[in-house]
């Protein structure tokens, strides 16, 4: 039996080590032990009285200064981490909306109405006329309407009414309803301040509804106006892995959340005077590759290859065959300003909101999008002379292995059709047993993972050889795609009913619906299958679940509560981000459930995650009495083992 082929992660981490170039897993080391009372939220520093810590276990302190307890600690914590999260989402949100409402103006040049059908869609949901009107009047409107979300005064955010009425209701009688976006997150912050709100069930409700304006809000907006702007989803053909990097092209990787620095990166790199400087630089070309969430955003709509997820930054610098990184906002590491000074890639920070101090800053408008784009091109192209061959590693070979782009669009056409596009055929999928259910695997990568351990494509290997559906977003599916698990062939790894499905339809068992802006696609697909009948009367009797491995960011927080808080069972891998606090432990784990149909679980040993997901999903089978009971497939040490093995072979570096 041959040795486990190292995944690009692995093969790269080799070589930074060879190279004395550090990286998060030394950083990671070197912060070991962390801080049992930050792990356990049970410090508090909101004000100057503290530091302040509990000591659950010995003979220390049980109260703060200000005499607030374990459980107000964490209760505090999860919300600013629900708040921030949210604010992540939505300020990316509010920036597409002035984008629309630029480009509607024609003051964005460069930039279009590329999806006017779900212009139309939105502007119903918002209530904007569109009988006799032109499509930029109909646009700069809904981007108005979208930004009036962050801040009216009064009554509940439009979107909602997207969700199945028993939902809405479900949220209008536990008084969660979220009003303005900004409201909600200026109000968590307010009631987490010293002597604000001190009822850890009371702040876990605000939890819930700041992530509610983040979902059905600023997420939900972001999402629906970028594919407006540029394109909503539908299936294409792309790569992942570093192997997308050409050792004789001019390099340069987008990084960061908002796609409208990459779109304009990439429509400039097709202007004559950028192919004039890359040949006399003597390339061959210029690759434009997406890490992050931005390449997801990229490769979804138009299958720009993608070259890694958040945990392979440094990485992708460490090919020594990057010319120039440039950023956006979140999940973008200061650490990458040390990695580049190895090498001679630069780095370069686009928005006023998020510079890195060593980095070039290249200042980014919706006015002048595509001259800072070609700016930027031109300042790659130009250090190109500088590449170092003798330092360049690049680990993969670039095959096309993947297909994405599965918005809740694409998924109805190509189940129900292009004529009568619908849910029916998952639903009743679902209802005969050859589909058991939905999961949502979606989520950060983290250096508290062995590095190859592919723990996301693991997960849906067990899923989807138990006839679970997979749709994926953020990192998660880039690691999923890393793992050779989005394309139509590996049908032969679901079970017979969901492969008998996906070889009717032509699809992928794992679908890639984009970043992780993009979940609210999957609040949208729940929505749907509710109002299509015949699961039940509310997303909380969809045998659907939702699972995230290694989170990381305060977004994931942010949207793991937006979906319990709409009636999703969501398990997440790591530690508990409440663990010193068992009341509010036990108000997310278990009481949830009675306030609004769903609850979270947290499990550290991620080998038992699948067989929860497998439970809830069949528990929700039984309750909608559709079920056919069906020998599950549950795995062992060795067939998990196996598993690993399976996972396609990244090919090994040249
Ligand atoms: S980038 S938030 S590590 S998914 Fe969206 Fe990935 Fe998590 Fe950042």
């Amino acid at each position: 039996m041959g040795e486990k082929q190292k995944a690009v992660d692995e093969i790269m981490l080799d070589r930074m080590k060879e190279l004395k170039v550090e990286t998060m897993y030394d950083r990671f080391q070197a912060q070991q032990p962390q801080c049992g009372y930050g792990s356990l939220a049970l410090c508090c520093r909101h004000c100057n009285y503290g530091p302040c810590n509990i000591d659950p276990f010995g003979p220390g302190p049980k109260k703060g200064i200000c005499g607030a307890d374990a459980n107000t600690f964490a209760g505090r914590h999860f919300l600013r981490m629900s708040g921030s999260g949210t604010a992540c989402h939505s300020d990316h949100g509010r920036a597409v909306a002035h984008l629309l409402v630029s480009t509607a103006r024609g003051e964005a040049p460069g930039y279009r109405i590329k999806d006017v059908d779900k212009l139309m869609m939105v502007a119903e949901c918002f209530g904007v006329k569109t009988k006799d009107r032109e499509v930029n009047e109909i646009a700069e409107e809904v981007g108005e309407m979208a930004l009036m979300e962050f801040g009216k005064p009064y009554g509940t955010l439009l979107f909602l009414k997207r969700a199945p009425e028993s939902r809405q209701k479900v949220w209008e009688k536990a008084g969660i309803a979220p009003r303005a976006i900004d409201r909600e997150v200026c109000e968590s912050f307010h009631r987490t301040g010293i002597g604000g709100d001190q009822d850890y069930r009371n702040l876990t409700n605000q939890s819930m509804r700041v992530a509610l304006a983040d979902g059905w809000g600023g997420s939900m907006i972001a999402t629906e106006l970028q594919d407006i702007l540029f394109g909503t989803p539908k299936p294409v053909q792309g790569r992942s892995s570093m192997g997308v990097l050409k050792r004789d092209h001019v390099n340069v990787i987008v990084h960061g959340h908002e796609p409208q620095l990459a779109e304009a990166v990439v429509m400039a790199s097709s202007d004559p005077e950028v192919t004039k400087a890359v040949h006399a630089a003597g390339a061959k070309g210029v690759v434009v590759a997406g890490l992050c969430c931005t390449a997801n955003e990229l490769l979804v709509r138009h299958g720009i290859p993608m070259a890694g997820h958040m945990t392979m930054q440094e990485a992708a610098i460490s090919t020594g065959a990057v010319e120039l990184m440039v950023v956006d906002i979140q999940c973008v590491m200061q650490a990458i300003i040390e990695t580049s000074r190895h090498f001679h890639t630069k780095v370069v920070t686009t928005l006023p909101k998020a510079k890195i101090y060593g980095a070039e800053h290249v200042e980014f408008s919706d006015e002048h999008a595509l001259d800072a784009a070609k700016k930027i091109l031109l300042m790659a192209i130009e250090n190109y002379k500088n590449r170092d061959n003798n330092k360049v590693f690049i680990p993969s070979s670039a095959e096309p292995n993947i297909i994405a782009g599965f918005s809740h669009e694409t998924i109805k056409y190509m189940l129900g059709g292009r004529f009568r596009a619908s849910y029916r055929p998952l639903n009743d999928n679902i209802i005969n047993g050859r589909i058991r259910g939905i999961a949502g695997i979606v989520g950060c990568t983290s250096p508290r993972m062995e590095p190859g351990a592919l723990a996301y494509a693991n997960l849906a290997k067990e899923l989807i050889a138990n006839d679970v559906l997979v749709v994926t977003t953020g990192c998660a599916a880039g690691q999923c795609a890393d793992g050779g698990l989005m394309l139509p062939e590996l049908k032969d790894a679901c079970g017979p009913g969901l492969k008998e499905v996906c070889e009717a339809v032509g699809i992928p068992p794992v679908l890639h619906s984009g970043a992780c802006v993009d979940n609210s696609r999957i609040l949208i697909a729940c929505s749907e299958m509710v109002k299509e009948g015949g699961l039940g009367n509310d997303i909380s009797d969809l045998p659907v679940v939702g699972a995230c491995l290694e989170w990381m960011s305060e977004k994931a927080i942010a949207i793991g509560q937006y979906f319990v808080a709409s009636g999703v069972y969501v398990v997440f891998g790591m530690n508990a981000p409440v663990a010193g606090a068992p009341d509010m432990q036990k108000l997310l784990t278990k009481d949830m459930e009675e306030l609004v149909g769903a609850r979270w679980d947290f499990e550290r040993d991620i080998k038992k995650i699948g067989k929860m997901l497998m439970d809830h999903i069949e528990k929700k089978r039984d309750a909608l009495g559709i079920n056919i009971k069906k020998e599950r497939k549950l795995y062992d040490m060795a067939e998990r083992r196996a598993l690993e093995r399976e996972c396609k072979p990244v090919p090994g570096h040249h």
